[in-house]
């Protein structure tokens, strides 16, 4: 039964999806006498705390009775007042945790004042399940950098556009759908200007209720047409640049309200990535869903700067020497250079096949 309480507390959590960044998923759920009386989660950045929304909306009394929630409750007095303290104060009988909380301002204090209390504290159900919800979050509380999903979508020949170019559409509509899902629960989307020219973009979620996250867009010379669907469509882009980005180009920008232009990169370089990341976590971009194309994606991958890949591939063979393919530029030497992924998963939408995987650090 344990079990099944915490997979709704993680159900419940994923409704806050898109809304909270940066701060985690959270659900909890109350159980009395064998019965749930209360749930709750996290719906907002800024809201009440998990916790905090089940109490108010348990049906009974909840002296003595068990919570479920996906991370530890909080020990600091934040933009609300400590978590562990509330449960201690309204006299729950035990606390089962999923996960603790990686936030140092946390990271166990919570437990230590329920166990103080002398509240029974059980720590680790669906702890995977609950590791991988908030994986944005435990990258970006303890680095302050996003986490990097890299998309693509190509045929089972690796290719990502015809000879000619055309990229519309490589995969079918169970995959797009599903795509604009991850976008909504991401902060912000970035893809390269070639991308930009190639495919006009507008980038934005599109699920009902979606929250747009910002756009970023990699430029290095300013060459974004002024008409580009990501400038007159609402929400915020950020643009970043090098010291050789176009003068006008670059005033004409500066009048937009909506648009942001960072030189980030000296003459001759390329756009500066690590200190465009750096950037964006310190605007509270906690996660970036990286679309493209095949030179941004090698620059990002060769940085290191890519958490995870998801790519969906299309049971179709398009041919083409020249074909672009998902990472491009020189690529690396060696098969022990390789980018290698693990705990791999593996979903169908439709006739295609998503493989997802996290990028093996050294
Ligand atoms: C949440 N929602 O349900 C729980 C959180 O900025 P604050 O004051 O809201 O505190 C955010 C921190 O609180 C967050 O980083 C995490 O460590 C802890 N728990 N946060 O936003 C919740 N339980
Ligand atoms: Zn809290």
């Amino acid at each position: 039964m344990d079990m099944d309480y915490m997979d709704r507390a993680l159900e419940l959590s994923r409704r806050g999806e898109g809304r909270v960044n940066p701060n985690p998923l959270v659900g909890a759920v109350i159980v009395k006498n064998g019965r749930i009386i209360g749930e709750g989660w996290h719906e907002y950045y800024g809201g009440p705390h998990a916790e905090v929304n089940a109490v108010r909306n348990a049906a009974e009394d909840v002296r003595g009775s068990t919570i479920y929630v996906t991370l530890e409750p909080c020990s600091h007095y934040g933009k609300t007042p400590p978590c562990a303290e509330l449960l201690r104060a309204k006299g729950f009988g035990r606390v089962v945790v999923a996960m603790t909380d990686p936030n140092p301002l946390v990271a166990g204090k919570g437990i230590e004042i329920l166990r103080e209390a002398g509240i029974k504290v059980d720590v680790g159900l669906l702890e995977a399940k609950a590791r991988k919800l908030n994986e944005i979050f435990i990258k970006y509380i303890l680095t302050k950098q996003p986490f990097v999903i890299m998309k693509s979508a190509m045929t089972l020949d690796g290719k990502t556009a015809t000879s000619g170019g055309e990229s519309k559409w490589i995969t079918g509509k169970e995959s797009r759908e599903y795509v604009h899902r991850i976008r909504n629960r991401v902060s912000g989307i970035m893809v390269g200007i070639g991308t930009l020219l190639s495919d006009d973009p507008s980038l934005t979620a599109r699920t009902e209720d979606g929250c747009d996250p910002v756009r970023i867009i990699v430029d290095s010379r300013l060459r974004i047409p002024m008409d580009a669907k990501v400038l007159n469509s609402p929400g915020k882009t950020i643009i970043a640049t090098t010291e050789d980005y176009d003068r006008r180009r670059y005033e004409e920008l500066e009048e937009l309200d909506s648009v942001e232009v960072l030189i980030a990169g000296k003459s001759g370089m390329g756009v500066d990535l690590k200190h465009l990341m750096s950037h964006l976590g310190a605007k509270g971009i906690d996660s970036v869903l990286l679309e493209g194309g095949s030179e941004l994606n090698w620059s990002m991958v060769n940085e290191g700067l890519v958490d995870k890949v998801m790519t969906f591939i299309a049971p179709k063979i398009l041919g083409g020497c020249e074909s672009k393919t998902p990472v491009g530029g020189p690529g690396f030497p060696g098969l022990d250079d390789a980018l290698v992924l693990q705990d791999i998963e593996v979903t169908r939408f439709g006739v295609d096949t998503l493989i997802e995987g996290y990028v093996r650090r050294g």
